[in-house]
């Protein structure tokens, strides 16, 4: 790469002459090269033109953190594998080259990439040579769909960022660390599980490492916008507000807002925060549904930056137990999804995964998706806004973490923050999932709570949910858990038949939930290997299973409030916590459609239940 690129600037000279110009025309208007700074929020980054940087990257494993915090080394300061192509005069031997290491393909887990990296938790270096030619006026962002679990990164030797957690964009400034021509981009990447993280130490699914989604350059001119929000008004059906953020822009910067279909053109004046509210009537507007999931084209402008949205336009609330889409009460038929690939497994991220994934939910007759239990790739939303699933998103808030942690906390909201802030223009997602099966006690309760006045203060236009855990007295299953207080809708996991009793106890289970609010039984189900037969009574059958689901559906339809079911879960998915040989193998088995795409009984007898609308109120 290094070399073809200097052949090519020597046959070019004017071309690089020109650059040359372009680049200390560049530092000029930059002044010395920025410092490192943080991650910024980039809604709808895939919507804007990029320079994929996808492809493979030289990787060199570093599983005594070596490169990141080495001790015995001179160079004490971070990351002394960023500058592996600076040598003159170095005194030290190269133990470290990219350029013969193996490769890895980005996006993508490694662990799935190469049988001894299965297991590795640990700092991953990573390097990617391209070239570049500045442009004035121009901001240049370094874009990682997201790097499981902490990353760090540098262009040209320079640190222009690190970022912690493992599922929502990172967007970097480089403009200030990028030259005219070769240029080269290092990456750290660690994936070790942290007491003090979201997810803590312990979850359910692969801890899969890596540059897992996709990477990119994105530029924007001087002024650019960076967020906004455009949705319908609460209550009615041609009214759309919301807001735009100018970044660099003068006090009064002009902001347009263009939904060509409908004709419709407002423009609003940015105050000197860079806000501008937006409110405006349209004519003639079809709302989005599962059933019409109608998308518009719509131009957002700010002097001569633009972003192309597509969206849909929808409402969403409660009324009493009711959950109102577009006014009118819902019944969400379900399922839930982890990201792990279908067919090759590992970390899920394509167009390809989002379709496959999200056809087979639509196979099922659903209506709607859990995201469980973080933020999925962008590719998964769009697919959903296409294909008319209403989604649940979840903030990766899982078992017993730090609840005392007040660094918890703040990763925690972090991680929310860039969540919402990064996908609520999907009128796909009705609602956000502050947390998974936390246990009951009061600083678990003001944790979530504090990040469920965070989401409102964020999104007032959506819902806000948990799923909880339940408790047991007798056959009555009792959900009073307090966080209830702090939701929308109430989110509960059970495992009737799996993890207590047969099937059948589902016969004779009563309920008795505290909350006059929806209730989303936002997961049930048992473990079966795909093609694995036997009687009804065999665990690990397709039979089994298959008896859990006739069980569960009349059980589910004496909860009063049920509102919607999320069963867990759509596909088989690798876990460490799943080792039986023979039948897990490491893949928790709870899939209706096993990781090779082979669906179970159960799939079927969902699929005819979803289809007579035999479970919950009709709509
Ligand atoms: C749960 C968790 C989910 C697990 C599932 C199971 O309650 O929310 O992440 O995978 O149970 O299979 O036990």
């Amino acid at each position: 790469m290094k070399l073809l690129s200097a052949t090519l600037h020597a046959r070019v000279g004017s071309q690089m002459l020109r650059c040359l110009v372009a680049a200390a025309l560049l530092v000029a208007l930059a002044g010395t090269a920025r410092a490192e700074s943080a991650s910024i929020v980039l809604t709808g980054a895939d919507r804007r033109p990029a320079t994929s940087l996808n492809g493979e990257w030289g990787s060199i494993i570093d599983p005594y953190f070596s490169g990141l915090f080495s001790f015995h080394h001179v160079e004490k300061k971070n990351g002394w594998f960023m500058n592996y192509k600076a040598k003159p005069g170095d005194p030290f031997p190269t133990e470290y080259n990219f350029a013969t290491a193996p490769k890895l393909k980005v996006p993508g887990d490694w662990n799935t990439q190469r049988a001894s990296l299965l297991y590795y938790e640990g700092p991953m270096w990573y390097e990617h040579d391209f070239t570049y030619q500045p442009k004035l006026h121009t901001h240049v962002f370094l874009h990682v769909g997201a790097a499981n679990y902490r990353s760090w990164f540098w262009v040209n030797g320079q640190k222009v960022c690190q970022h912690e957690g493992g599922f929502t964009a990172i967007n970097c400034e480089v403009t200030g660390a990028l030259k005219p021509g070769a240029n080269f981009v290092v990456a750290a990447v660690d994936n070790t599980r942290l007491e003090d993280g979201v997810p803590g130490l312990e979850t359910d699914w692969w801890n899969y490492g890596g540059l897992t989604r996709e990477v990119s350059l994105i530029e924007v001119p001087e002024t650019f916008i960076d967020q906004y929000d455009l949705h319908l008004t609460r209550g009615t059906d041609s009214e759309i507000e919301g807001w735009v953020h100018v970044v660099d822009g003068q006090p009064g910067e002009k902001v347009e807002i263009e939904i060509p279909e409908l004709g419709a053109k407002q423009t609003a004046e940015a105050d000197s925060s860079g806000h501008a509210e937006l409110h405006f009537s349209v004519k003639g507007l079809e709302r989005w549904s599962p059933e019409t999931p109608k998308l518009y084209k719509v131009e957002l402008r700010t002097g001569i930056d633009s972003v192309n949205e597509l969206m849909g336009f929808r409402t969403v609330e409660t009324r009493g137990t009711e959950i109102l889409l577009n006014g009118k009460p819902i019944f969400l038929r379900g399922v839930a999804i982890h990201a792990e690939a279908p067919y090759r497994t590992g970390r899920a991220w394509s167009d390809k995964d989002a379709e496959t994934l999200l056809g087979w939910a639509k196979e099922l007759g659903c209506n709607y998706v859990r995201l469980a239990h973080y933020p999925h790739d962008e590719t998964m939303l769009r697919a959903a806004d296409r294909m008319g699933l209403l989604v649940w998103s979840e903030n990766p808030v899982y078992w017993a973490i730090g609840f005392d942690n007040p660094k918890v906390l703040a990763k925690a909201k972090q991680q929310l923050d860039e969540e919402i802030n990064t996908s609520r223009n999907h009128a796909s997602i009705i609602l956000w999932s502050m947390a998974n099966e936390t246990p009951n006690n009061p600083t678990r309760t003001q944790f979530i709570e504090t990040l469920a006045s965070r989401a409102r203060s964020l999104d007032p236009t959506r819902l806000i949910t948990a799923a909880l855990l339940v408790r047991a007295e007798g056959n009555t299953k009792i959900v009073d858990d307090p966080l209830g207080q702090a939701l929308d809708v109430i989110g509960m996991n059970e495992y009737i038949g799996w993890y207590e009793g047969h099937p059948d106890s589902a016969d004779t289970t009563q309920w008795k939930i505290d909350y006059e609010k929806p209730v989303i039984v936002s997961e049930f189900g048992g473990g079966a290997k795909a093609g694995l037969h036997g009687s009804e009574s065999e665990r690990w059958t397709e039979e089994y299973q298959a008896a859990i689901y006739r069980h569960q559906l009349p059980m589910l339809n004496r909860i009063p409030q049920l509102r919607g079911m999320s069963p867990w879960v759509l596909m088989d998915f690798r876990s460490p916590n799943r080792p039986l040989t023979g039948i897990q193998d490491e893949f928790n088995r709870k899939g209706l459609i096993s990781e090779q795409g082979q669906k179970k009984a159960a799939f079927y007898v969902l699929q005819k239940a979803y289809e007579n609308h035999a479970v919950g109120k009709a709509e």
